[in-house]
């Protein structure tokens, strides 16, 4: 069997507001659309993903949230309606997904060999949460590949960022040598926003794009440096400033969700392809793809 890969890893920040404002068939709210730059930028991403051979998604969340280890979807099938508990406005989406749950177990085994505190989810009528359904409605609208949901463990809040960074880093490699293991082409994708302030007020219409603006300056110029790492192949630096940024900004990357996927992917060294960065009630979003393949990897923006 030939060995498995991770065939692209992808940051994909989950505003529920993004598939609120594309009107897809699956959510109850309707709206008169929003933030085009970055739903332009992940149908452009998306439409690259198509091109690529692959056979399962790998998504880690911010928003399954668990204290006691790292968990993993454990179960064919998961279908319900996920409600977005800050927003329920804009997202009451109905979902009927598909695990690989095979390729989900040998993540888990390889990241308990690693001394990881590990759980399958195997309650059927378990919710999945929004950060997973917004990510990879707007990766694969089509839901036509299995998905594998990892939970955030809370070492940040529990511990500290740096305990993050190293749990985070050792999941990543488990992972990596689960997916080797296993013969599989895999998309792996952490879904999160940057920097996180966010407004304490809605606006009337939330899709009224002459209320979204940057939150905060500072903010915007730690996004813009990240981002600019990213570009230039520094991902190892990413993750070594991702303790201060995390803590300057109330950054998404608190969720672990970046670390893992970087250190799944042995921190590239090679530029990160940027598909669009845009505010959503304030908080930095950045879409960007590492494409280890160095034929198809594009200059997009
Ligand atoms: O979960 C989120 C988020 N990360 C960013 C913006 C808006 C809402 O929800
Ligand atoms: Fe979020």
């Amino acid at each position: 069997m030939a060995k498995g890969q991770i065939v692209a890893g992808c940051l994909a920040p989950h505003p529920p507001h993004l598939v609120y404002a594309d009107n897809p068939p699956q959510n109850e709210a309707y709206s008169e659309g929003g933030w085009e730059t970055l739903r332009w930028g992940y149908q452009r991403l998306a439409r690259k993903l198509k091109n690529i051979d692959y056979d399962a998604i790998v998504i880690f969340t911010p928003h399954w949230q668990t204290y006691i280890g790292t968990h993993f979807l454990g179960l064919p099938e998961f279908s319900s309606k996920s409600v977005d508990p800050v927003f329920p406005n804009l997202f009451r989406y109905n979902y009927d997904l598909k695990v690989d749950v095979e390729l989900s177990e040998a993540m888990r085994d390889a990241a308990s060999d690693q001394g990881i505190i590990t759980k399958m989810m195997r309650n059927p009528d378990f919710r999945v949460d929004y950060g997973t359904i917004t990510s990879c409605h707007l990766l694969n609208p089509e839901w036509d590949k299995p998905i594998v949901t990892i939970s955030s463990n809370r070492n940040t809040h529990y511990y500290s960022p740096e305990v993050m960074v190293e749990q985070a880093t050792a999941l990543g490699h488990a992972c990596a040598k689960a997916i080797e293991d296993s013969g599989k082409r895999v998309v792996l994708v952490a879904s999160h926003s940057l920097s996180h302030r966010h407004f304490v007020e809605e606006a009337p219409l939330p899709e009224d794009m002459s209320r979204e603006h940057i939150y905060n300056h500072s903010q915007y110029v730690w996004d813009m440096k990240i981002i600019e790492m990213m570009r230039d192949g520094k991902s190892r630096e990413v993750i070594d400033i991702m303790p201060e940024f995390t803590e300057q900004t109330i950054a998404e990357t608190e969720g672990g969700g970046l670390i893992w996927m970087l250190g799944a992917m042995g921190f590239p060294d090679f530029p990160a392809e940027i598909y669009g960065y845009q505010s959503v009630i304030g908080t930095g979003n950045v879409i960007a793809c590492w494409d280890p393949n160095d034929e198809t990897r594009e200059y997009v923006l």
